[in-house]
């Protein structure tokens, strides 16, 4: 049967539909359930919409101070950002002067219940009017809207628009609270929508070329657009706006007058793309630099929409000469390992091929956090027959997953990692990287040596795990020990509200 229940799902059996295991035999359309709620009760490893803005969408934009208007907390989640390093170049030939500025600062509206019950757009404004005093290098201030200020309707664009003027620089409000969808990916959407609407078509580059692309859905994870800008400046094409990674607020504003785009992250930048030839007539081609074999494909794609394939060849061949002897000594040491694949989206898809192909493992599993169908179809297109795919999956299933089908390493993110290692299972990050860049040539080579390194490493011999072998009537002496606390408790707690 291509669903799955999970033996610890047993519970909850709404989860069957969002697991999958592929078998070409099944005569039916079918993928996981996705891009919904999540199921009550299941410990998800999603994060919310505002974190789809904030954390990626606008957070590598090197040249602007984001303000959250919440209380504190989301001001203090939204630090946590993608690691998406920043040249301190802007186009006009300034320099941001505080080095890595878009990791290090985010200013918050600081809200108090007095905030909730009479609005806080007073308080929009005076934050905003700081933010602008405290970095007067800033080239925008980005505003945010939260669950909090989501409910109380405070009206965010009116704040904005009339400090833009007073301020006299771009003044936006992303209108993404938390709740407002499912997963994270409910804020890529509105991001793009928010910068589309409010900035592409406002200014004009310096100059332009009749090579000029925007690099759409790339951030830079750990250099990973560095990479790729190396590459096109040799093939000779020309990054006129890139969308977001090392950009610039002013990038986004000239968007509009590149000859091509180029699509990276299909799930979190494709509408941008789509808008952007909607209403200028500028094409896009959605793109994938993950692996040699893809990397090479797509260069030459994009080389032969401008006439450079011969730069493009020269290139592919020196750097494929360059890495293959290393390729060749890691697809020896890696051959049969078996992998689990847990990323936002689509990484999901960008590896598993690549994996088996360059380094000879097989992807036992695949899970996304908010993919959506589009996704699913091609992670079902791109993985091997028995391959386990599955849809925001909770953390009891991650245990399970690892047990069952015990793979020799895990590729996710740090809340999965440690998971992994309790286990005894190897672990890479592919959200953050280890020693990243991994896209492009070199970055996969960088992506077998660590995957190579944690496999390898003789820590995982050194592990000796105890087996605890916990009776039945051992764990309900525990359980019932627990409860006898919880009574106790309770009449204590109530003394206790009585005495205030
Ligand atoms: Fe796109 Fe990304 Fe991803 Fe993503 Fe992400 Fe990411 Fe990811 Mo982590 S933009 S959807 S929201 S490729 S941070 S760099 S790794 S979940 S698969």
């Amino acid at each position: 049967m291509p669903y799955k229940l999970f033996e610890v799902d047993k519970e909850i059996p709404d989860r069957k539909k969002h697991t999958y295991v592929k078998d070409s035999a099944d005569p039916t359309e079918e993928i996981p359930k996705c891009n919904t709620t999540t199921i009550p009760g299941c410990m998800t490893e999603r994060g919310c919409a505002f974190a789809g803005v904030k954390g990626v969408i606008t957070g590598a934009v090197k040249d602007v101070i984001h303000v959250v208007h919440s209380p504190v907390g989301c001001t203090t989640y939204g630090c946590g950002s993608k690691r998406y390093p920043t040249s301190p170049d802007l186009p006009n030939g300034d320099k941001v002067p505080i080095d890595q500025f878009n990791l290090k600062y985010i200013m918050g509206t600081d809200l108090k219940e007095s905030d909730v019950v009479f609005g806080g757009m007073k308080k929009l404004r005076q934050s905003v009017l700081e933010a602008a005093k405290e970095f007067p290098f800033v080239n925008a201030i980005y505003t945010y809207a939260t669950c909090t200020t989501g409910l109380i309707g405070d009206d965010m664009d009116a704040v904005a628009k009339e400090l833009s003027e007073e301020i006299g620089k771009d003044v936006i409000a992303f209108n993404a609270p938390g709740f407002s969808g499912p997963t994270q990916s409910k804020g890529h959407h509105v991001g793009n929508l928010t910068l589309f609407n409010k900035l592409v078509g406002t200014k004009e580059p310096p100059e332009t070329t009749p090579y000029d692309i925007n690099l759409i859905g790339e951030y830079n994870i750990d250099g990973d657009l560095w990479v790729l800008k190396k590459y096109f400046d040799e093939i000779g094409i020309n990054l006129l706006s890139k969308f977001t990674g090392d950009c610039s607020h002013d990038e986004i504003c000239w968007m509009h007058r590149a000859k091509l785009s180029l699509v990276r992250c299909q799930r979190s930048a494709t509408y941008i793309a789509d808008l952007i030839e909607e209403k200028y007539g500028i094409p896009y081609i959605k793109v994938d630099f993950f692996g040699p074999k893809y990397c090479a494909e797509n260069l030459m794609t994009v080389a032969k929409h401008f006439g450079l394939e011969e730069n493009a060849a020269k290139l592919i061949k020196r750097e494929m000469a360059e890495i293959q002897p290393k390729l060749d000594f890691y697809k020896e040491k890696l051959r049969g390992k078996t992998v689990w694949v847990f990323s936002g989206g689509p990484k999901n898809w960008h590896l598993p091929e690549p994996l088996k192909e360059h380094l000879g493992m097989e992807t036992v599993a695949v899970s996304t956090m908010f993919e959506h169908e589009d996704g699913y179809e091609k992670i079902k297109e791109r993985v091997g027959e028995g391959t386990v795919i599955l849809d925001d999956p909770n953390s009891l299933e991650l245990e399970e997953i690892i047990e069952v089908y015990k793979p020799d390493i895990i590729l996710s993110g740090i809340k999965e990692k440690y998971i992994a290692h309790k286990l005894g299972v190897p672990c890479v990050l592919i959200h953050s990287y280890e020693n990243g860049p991994y896209m492009g040539f070199e970055g996969f080579l960088n992506l077998a040596q660590d995957i190579y390194a944690s496999i390898y490493s003789p820590v995982w011999n050194m592990l000796e795990f105890e087996e605890i072998d916990i009776k039945e009537e051992e764990l309900g002496a525990e359980i019932e020990g627990m409860k006898q606390d919880t009574e106790i408790n309770v009449p204590e707690k109530e003394k206790q509200k009585e005495a205030l």
